[in-house]
């Protein structure tokens, strides 16, 4: 899929018009708001324009003509001239630059005038020679700052954000199911276990015609170049910037096969040491009894852990965190699945920094078959997204109640915000208006660099006012970009117990806010969670799936999770607490 590299090329052109004293103002935001729907969409542009041309994009949200053009031309071309055009003035490698946390592209252009930096190399040479601190607007305070975001950057570079390597797998997959050359195919390894970040794809493939799998997979558009090609197994590396191995497997080896490249790693040792204790041997072609007669022969995984008395593991609990007990003691938790999900409480529209209509929200989300969907749009200091004051709220929710009439019995649309828990830990509104939203999100967007102890007080004193239904994004890290706050979790969720507040899952692809290993550590103080997309589009409402699967991670069952609530007993909750 070439989304994301098209996605990448407009936000550098946006960066770079913005650089451009003479382009107009509205230019550079016409091409983010076009790079947040590319590069946030499931479907692959390459695919809408041979099926509908360039109509087809141009019906996309934030797509004009222009744009469109712009996406057929790197189609056929692999270039836009355009991007040339600008990268002549400006020879910045931003889209590496800009990754690095506090670096903006106005930055990167100040250091390049100064010091000529053009790419990680020559800035990481500038530090070392404590070159920065000298340039205007920069202090040995940034120097530093710059120091630990590259160091961020490259421990975690390499790693792929799930929301972007599971629909590149599933377009994989789905064109290996059309090619009539395989009878299955399966997406296995940390993708399946639904990790937060990729390192690579792994997918198994149950063919006859191993030999012209493997010559169908290496000659796919997404791939760039191949790595190694085996008869049983190829290694290709992705236009995406994403290794993956594919594997030719025979059927009777599939579950076995399923189950060794699920993993983790940890797991399956864990599993291997209880089938040696049965006297068994295990690996990815089968388990062994000491006749050597596979005992799983075409078999599913399931019968792999049953044979070894344990219950079914899923996948995103496979990480050796003490699922392998539980299995033995039949005590598993019953995990959430995508069905149970009823209604989505995090969602913006235009009136604040979103792509859509709350009309057109609200149509998505009837699509998708939710039975409520919580408006939850800023509150006035997030001024960078248009935040709402008190009284445009209060027009905002005469939208609501129109909206509610016009769509009796298809969804009920909730009155919410998502309300910024200010520096001294107050919030952002009125108390008048807080009491008009059926339930209120606090969220800290802010001053985030205050002391721990600091930091701590104010989230607990937001918790504590009686006002906060939901905590937003808890500790606001952005994967692979800005680290999780620093405030004192225990003292937050306790606060929260204490006061019935909820936690939420941010589901976007770049927080999964809380992650896996919080939820569990939230999971011990008894609190319940919901799962809100955080949508500024329409199509941003599918990002459930991975806030579905965090939770899953985080061993979360629905009765914890209050977006699988039907509507009263959701209602219900939030009166409790007024
Ligand atoms: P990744 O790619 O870093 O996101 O993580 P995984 O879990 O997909 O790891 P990967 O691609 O290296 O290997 C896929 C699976 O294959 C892994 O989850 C478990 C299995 N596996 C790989 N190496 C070993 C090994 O040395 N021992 C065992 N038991 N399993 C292994
Ligand atoms: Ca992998
Ligand atoms: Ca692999």
């Amino acid at each position: 899929m070439e989304n994301s590299k098209i996605a990448e090329l407009f936000e550098e052109i946006a960066d770079m018009l913005e650089l451009d004293a003479k382009a107009n103002r509205f230019e550079p935001l016409a091409y983010r708001k076009a790079a947040l729907t590319i590069g946030t969409m499931q479907q692959d542009v390459a695919e809408i324009y041979a099926k509908e041309g360039i109509e087809g994009l141009t019906k996309l949200p934030g797509v004009g003509k222009t744009i469109a053009e712009r996406i057929v031309e790197y189609l056929k071309t692999g270039k836009i001239q355009k991007y040339e055009e600008l990268k002549k003035r400006f020879p910045i490698d931003f889209a590496s630059l800009t990754k690095i946390q506090g670096m903006g592209a106005k930055k990167a252009y100040k250091l390049y005038k100064a010091l000529g930096i053009r790419n990680l190399d020559d800035l990481k040479k500038a530090i070392e020679e404590h070159k920065i601190r000298g340039v205007e607007g920069f202090g040995e305070k940034s120097e530093e700052e710059i120091a630990k975001g590259i160091a961020l950057l490259e421990q975690s570079s390499g790693r792929m954000l799930l929301g972007t390597a599971l629909p590149e797998a599933e377009a994989l997959r789905d064109k290996l199911l059309k090619s009539g050359l395989v009878e299955r195919v399966a997406i296995c390894g940390s993708t399946r276990r639904m990790r937060e970040t990729v390192g690579d794809l792994d997918i198994l493939v149950i063919s006859k015609k191993a030999s012209e799998v493997m010559d169908f997979v290496t000659s796919l558009p997404e791939v760039d170049h191949i790595v190694v090609k085996g008869p049983t197994k190829t290694t290709v590396w992705l236009k995406i910037g994403l290794s993956c191995d594919f594997r030719v497997i025979e059927p009777e080896s599939f579950g076995a096969a399923m189950q060794y490249f699920t993993g983790s790693k940890n797991h399956n040792i864990k599993v291997r040491e209880i089938a040696i204790k049965k006297g068994y041997k295990l690996n990815e072609y089968g388990l062994f009894d000491k006749n050597n007669k596979n005992l799983v022969a075409n078999k599913e995984e399931q019968e792999i852990y049953r044979l070894l008395g344990l219950d079914y593991v899923e996948p995103e609990m496979r990480e050796d965190r003490g699922e392998i007990e539980l299995a033995m003691e039949h005590k598993l938790p019953k995990l959430i699945t995508l069905q149970d999900i009823q209604g989505d409480l995090h969602t913006h529209t235009n009136h604040t920094d979103g792509a859509n209509t709350l009309e057109e929200m609200v149509q998505a989300a009837i699509k998708l078959g939710r039975k409520y969907i919580g408006n939850s749009d800023h509150s006035k200091s997030e001024h960078v997204a248009k935040g709402l004051d008190d009284a445009a709220y209060e027009k905002l929710f005469e939208e609501v109640d129109k909206l509610n009439e016009k769509y009796e019995g298809k969804i009920k649309i909730l009155k919410s915000g998502e309300v910024d828990i200010l520096k001294d830990g107050s919030l952002d509104l009125k108390p008048s208006t807080l009491e008009k939203m059926d339930y209120v999100i606090g969220a800290v967007h802010t001053n985030t660099n205050m002391s721990k102890e600091e930091l701590t007080k104010r989230i607990v004193k937001a918790l504590n006012s009686g006002y906060v239904d939901i905590l937003a994004h808890p500790t606001g890290r952005l994967i692979n970009e800005r680290e999780p706050m620093v405030f004192d979790l225990d003292t937050v969720f306790q606060a929260a117990a204490d006061n019935k507040v909820v936690m939420e899952i941010n589901a976007f692809p770049n927080r999964l806010d809380l992650n896996d290993e919080n939820i569990l550590k939230a999971r011990s103080y008894k609190l319940l969670f919901s799962i809100g997309t955080d949508s500024h589009r329409t199509s941003h409402l599918e990002f459930m799936r991975y806030g579905v699967g965090t939770a899953r991670r985080g061993w979360l069952t629905k009765e914890e999770v209050i977006n699988t609530y039907p509507l009263d007993k959701l209602l219900k909750l939030f009166k409790s607490k007024r």
